[in-house]
């Protein structure tokens, strides 16, 4: 992932329109110098160097001297430090201080990114390029950089510098022009910005449609789906917990017509289980404090702190939100998309038993665990909001029904598994109702006669997770990771090819890594990593251990994947190497419900209910692999990876048929407060959102691209014999053959030179020292007038 420091990265016509030419001159010198072998000139010049530190964070001086490894470095805080010469790196020069894009960095090392984005990010420019790529920098702050006169002057090209609304801009542009679906896909870690940046992208696309219809139902949506799916989480106190793809149509005219949500992955567990210091789903806090007189006497709702499922945590409130207010907004939104009154009801009766359903609690009866449902209110109340009896209710949560011969007998369960089937009911119902409510939604957005090639769609998903202990979750995001930096190579190599194709170079001499190893490695069958989850899972005497071993029986040969002591295991990511623990795979995996839970459900009076029941049903009748995209959660026989596998599947299908726009949001401080940041947390996520892995991408072709008119004014001066064609092409050649360009190291295109990497170094060279013998007669020249 690290970038090669000190070679050559840029493109050559990315940046020659916006330089002066004394400017890139400048620049071509520095860049082409091998850094290895001109530490000297570094040292002569006393030109920037950046200097690693032991404590591992750098800092600018020069070098002023080196012996054997080692090199004495003058620091800017004026300490003297002596430090291995690789711990060196040459910093551009104060003119690229701040550029707008990356690739205009002569030097494309850690450092100087991270020290340009920081310069940036202190000026409030939170927006940056490398490259085709735009990077946010979250301010954690308003900067006045949106709004109705930003969009005009984006629209009116009257402003140019990097932006959300250039992006969204250039997806519309592109999808007008060509007819030719779009997508922006916005990945970061947890607070980086991903959903703010989101809602700045549908900002300016909503701003093109005019009038408010149908683009403020769009808002609205955003609005409903974070109370129901964010909470607060010790990165982010508005966390989104499942991901979201919204796909919006627009009409002939280029006005919004109408819009699609797919969600991904909600994490269920949050409603049942919490870590210290952060919350369930706002709309449970929402419901709890807003909810008008008339609707608490009918859910018999209590105040939040009353619900074990939310005071567990010890944490109620989110500093500077007013959860009663943020509830009646809620139920505007609802009423704005044409969420009727009932269904409306209805959500908020499903909330109710999902919180009384916490409050049920067991009594232990024997010696060996077996335990009683206490019938007490919350029996009651969660079984008069689901619409069955208390008794009802009771034996489901308490029994499992078995069959013995021909006859069904009702075994006890243990106090571990009575907590565990009512908080599988209790995830089965929210997360079923999130679906429901996305399905609604949906419906109220629906376009009418959908025409292809007329959309935008903005995805908002889960970065890159390496944390200390890495479960169930982070595999799968890990694993969604995989596949979207796959999608990000492909399409980068796809515009590297469409360059070299147009000005017909021959591209098959262009290398390019792929992932292709990493995802093999969860995706092959039967010996992948769901695959063998998935047997795993299915089988009854199967534990996470018994899981691990297999993983390391079977996937031990291979160089993606380490197996460790214990329940854990290895993989190299694209973005690094994450450590697993195995523990609570096989449980997530499975996300059963029991068919007793089931059957009541199917049985109780409250509509939705039954409905969600009975798709689990309709879908456990059908085999294994057939039906991911059922809504109901937890299917019997669909694991929870392979349901998600399958999502991913439609997911890059749908994306690969659009043109694709990257944003990588990057969290400058883990604080959640402005004017802060701290570099190795930066670094990390510029590492692992493949910021460097692009400029490596654009390095690993041709990377220098002059134009054969450039290239032949720039060194055709050089030449030792007049050349009597007086075409830049034959020039440009001539001069290639004079300084002994090896021909594998360079492709002429119809319009450019394209070449490898450090070649333009021996011309420059070979230019300056000409040059220098110029200025030297002609100050000779001059003394003699003078
Ligand atoms: V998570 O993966 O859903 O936990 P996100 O989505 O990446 O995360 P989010 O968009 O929620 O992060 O941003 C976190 C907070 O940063 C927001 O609540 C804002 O307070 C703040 N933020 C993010 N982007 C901007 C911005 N462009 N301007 C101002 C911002 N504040
Ligand atoms: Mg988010």
């Amino acid at each position: 992932v690290q970038a090669e420091e000190g070679k050559n990265v840029l493109t050559e016509g990315v940046d020659s329109d916006s330089k002066s030419a004394a400017t890139r001159a400048s620049q071509l010198k520095i860049r082409e110098l091998d850094w290895d072998d001109n530490i000297g000139y570094f040292i002569k010049k006393k030109l920037r160097i950046w200097c690693q530190l032991t404590s591992g964070f750098w800092e600018s001086g020069t070098i002023q001297s080196t012996s054997g490894e080692e090199a004495l470095v003058s620091l800017s805080s004026g300490n003297v430090v002596k430090v291995p010469r690789g711990e060196l790196f040459p910093a551009n020069p104060d003119i690229l201080d701040g550029v707008d894009d990356l690739i205009q960095l002569s030097y494309l090392n850690e450092p100087s990114v991270l020290y340009n984005l920081r310069y940036r990010y202190f000026r409030d420019k939170i927006y940056s390029k490398a490259g085709p790529v735009l990077i946010s920098v979250n301010p954690f702050k308003d900067v006045p950089i949106y709004g109705k006169d930003f969009v005009t002057a984006y629209r009116q090209k009257l402003m140019d510098s990097p932006h959300v609304y250039a992006i969204a801009d250039t997806a519309y542009n592109e999808m007008m022009r060509d007819e030719v679906n779009q997508s922006i896909i916005i990945s970061g870690e947890s607070g980086a910005g991903k959903t703010e940046t989101a809602k700045i992208a549908m900002q300016y696309l909503t701003a093109l449609g005019g009038s408010c219809g149908i683009e403020c139902e769009i808002v609205q949506t955003n609005y409903i789906l974070e109370e129901f799916g964010n909470a607060k989480t010790s990165r982010n106190d508005n966390s989104s917990r499942f991901g979201k793809l919204i796909e919006i149509h627009f009409s002939s005219l280029g006005k919004i017509c109408g819009a699609k949500i797919q969600t991904f992955l909600l994490e269920k567990s949050r409603v049942v289980q919490l870590v210290n210091g952060e919350r369930s789903y706002h709309i449970f806090y929402q419901l709890c404090a807003g909810a008008p007189l008339a609707l608490k006497e009918r859910l018999n709702l209590r105040p939040a702190s009353e619900y074990k499922y939310l005071n567990q945590s010890d944490c109620l409130a989110i500093h500077g939100v007013d959860d009663a207010r943020k509830f009646h907004l809620l139920v505007e939104a609802l009423d704005i998309i044409r969420i009727s009154k009932e269904d409306q009801d209805l959500i908020f009766t499903m909330l109710a038993a999902v919180l009384w359903l916490g409050n049920i609690s067991f009594q232990v009866i024997d010696n060996e665990n077996y335990v009683e449902v206490l019938a007490d209110e919350a029996v009651r109340n969660a079984a008069g909001l689901m619409g069955c009896s208390s008794q009802e209710l009771i034996l489901a949560l308490s029994t499992h029904k078995i069959q013995a011969g021909r006859d069904t007998i009702a075994k006890g369960l243990k106090l571990q598994q009575a907590i565990d089937t009512r908080d599988a009911l209790a995830k089965f119902i929210y997360a079923s109702m999130f679906d429901w409510l996305v399905e609604q939604i949906n419906k109220s957005l629906e376009v009418g006669k959908r025409r292809t090639g007329r959309s935008i769609s903005i995805l908002d998903i889960y970065g890159f997770e390496s944390f200390q202990r890495n479960g169930f979750e982070q595999f799968c995001i890990n694993y969604a990771n995989e596949r979207l930096q796959q999608h990000f190579n492909r399409h980068l190599f796809k515009l590297e090819q469409e360059d070299y194709e147009l000005d017909g170079v021959d591209w098959t001499k262009v290398d390019f890594e792929d992932n292709q190893e990493c995802l093999d490695i969860f995706e092959k069958k039967p010996l992948g990593l769901l695959s063998l989850l998935d047997e795993e899972s299915n089988f009854p005497k199967a534990t996470d251990l018994t899981f691990a071993s297999k993983l390391k029986e079977h996937l031990n040969s291979n160089s993606c994947f380490k197996g460790e002591r214990g329940g854990a295991f290895r993989i190299c990511h694209y973005a690094g190497e994450v450590l697993y623990d195995t523990n609570g795979f096989l449980e997530k995996n499975r996300d059963r419900l029991h068919s007793d839970s089931i059957q009541l459900l199917i049985s109780c009076s409250c509509q939705p209910l039954q409905l969600f029941a009975s798709k689990v049903l309709d879908q456990s009748q059908k085999p294994a692999n057939s039906s991911c995209q059922v809504v109901a959660p937890g299917p019997p026989k669909q694991s929870v990876g392979t349901k998600f596998k399958g999502q991913l599947f439609k997911l890059m299908h749908q994306l690969e048929n659009t043109t694709p726009h990257f944003i990588r949001c990057i969290k400058p401080n883990s604080k959640q407060l402005p004017g802060i940041y701290e570099e190795d947390l930066a670094l990390q996520q510029l590492r692992c959102c493949g910021v460097l892995e692009v400029v490596r991408i654009s390095k690993s072709g041709y990377p220098t691209r002059i134009t054969h008119q450039e290239f032949a004014g720039r060194y055709g001066f050089l030449l030792s014999e007049n050349n009597v064609s007086q075409d830049p092409l034959s020039i440009s050649v001539a001069v290639l053959k004079q300084f002994h360009v090896l021909p594998e190291m360079y492709q002429v295109g119809y319009t450019k030179l394209y070449l490898r990497m450090g070649q333009v170094g021996a011309l420059e060279n070979g230019r300056n020292q000409v040059l220098q013998g110029i200025l030297g007669i002609q100050k000779c020249f001059r003394g003699q007038q003078g």
